[in-house]
């Protein structure tokens, strides 16, 4: 049988530093006890609306708020933590007694959330960025270039922890024992694919480039593009994001005229940047439009919408060209 190696001995041979290796750790050990409660399902009492809603006006589910929770109370507790943010909360919340050299995680505690109740992928999305001593929100306001990890907890068919400490993508297996276990030690996104990732039902509503390039994949072989797409939407950005790092393919989220001054539906600070981090650390391509990279984008508030196109790089380069 292989021997894969556990996550503590992944973290504990790699360059990160001492701090961060704490945070990623607890971070580990959260997505692993939330990928617990997601299994439990209805027998965890984990599945319904929490009959809340949160900062961006959205119905929260129950494991919002429980994920929150645990994701909130096990960062804080974490000496080198200085503050974290979240998708469900409103303001930044920092810490007491971090060092100078702490960090900032942001987190979207369960992305898909809509998923839950069937039985469909969810994740954890995280990103961590450096902090001084008593971060205000200013401090989290840090362009995606700044993250020195990104990652997400996938809670699908098998549990699976994604990481990205700037040296390439690594993926770990949750192992029966609760252990993860680096199964995926070099993560690369082929540069070209046939499939496409989108929510169609908004065709009305896109600009005229995203939909004449759909219009171009939908044409098929006959077409000018020459070969036949395939579609997939998992309706939850970490699955949908997942299986373009594991076999290619390109995932967008375009501005679109129903909310015309929104730049597009996910978050900056917790999809956008975490994800265009994880892509372009196993050579895909991250942009908001095909050309300008989501990393680069100048956050202005916390909860600030992205567009988003990512995935296989010759087929950004062909959204961009639409
Ligand atoms: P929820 O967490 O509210 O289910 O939203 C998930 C999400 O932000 C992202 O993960 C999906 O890609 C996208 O929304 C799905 O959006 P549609 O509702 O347009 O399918």
């Amino acid at each position: 049988m292989t021997a894969y190696a556990s996550f503590e001995d992944f973290i504990a041979g790699s360059s990160a530093p001492d701090g961060l290796k704490a945070v990623l750790t607890t971070l580990a050990a959260t997505c692993a006890d939330i990928s617990r409660v997601v299994a439990g399902g209805a027998l965890a009492g984990a599945l319904g609306a929490s009959g809340s809603v949160n900062v961006q006006d959205e119905e929260q589910k129950k494991l919002d708020v429980m994920t929150n929770d645990m994701l909130t109370q096990a960062l804080s507790a974490c000496p080198l933590v200085a503050g974290v943010a979240s998708e469900e909360m409103d303001f930044v919340q920092p810490t007491t007694n971090a060092p100078a050299d702490g960090y900032v995680v942001l987190f979207d505690p369960l992305d898909g959330s809509s998923n839950i109740d069937i039985n469909a992928p969810v994740g954890t999305i995280f990103s961590v960025l450096p902090s001084p001593a008593s971060p205000v929100e200013a401090d989290f306001l840090q362009t995606g270039r700044n993250q020195v990890a990104a990652g997400y907890g996938l809670y699908g068919a098998q549990s699976m922890l994604i990481l990205t400490i700037g040296e390439g993508v690594v993926g770990f297996t949750l192992a029966a024992d609760g252990r993860w276990l680096l199964t995926h030690p070099e993560i690369r996104v082929s540069a070209d694919t046939k499939e496409f990732a989108i929510n169609m039902s908004n065709r009305r509503h896109w600009a005229e480039p995203v939909r004449r390039y759909v219009d171009a994949c939908l044409a098929g072989k006959t077409g000018a593009r020459g070969k036949d797409f395939n579609m997939r939407w998992v309706a939850a950005m970490v699955a949908d994001v997942h299986r373009i790092l594991i076999r290619g393919g390109v995932f967008l989220y375009p501005w679109d005229a129903r909310e015309p001054e929104r730049p597009g539906k996910l978050r900056l600070m917790y999809e956008g940047n975490p994800m265009a981090l994880l892509i372009e650390q196993a050579g895909g391509k991250a942009t908001t439009d095909g050309v300008q990279p989501i990393l680069d984008v100048i956050p202005s508030a916390l909860h600030q919408r992205v567009a988003v196109a990512l995935g296989s790089a010759n087929e950004v380069d062909q959204i961009a060209a639409a």
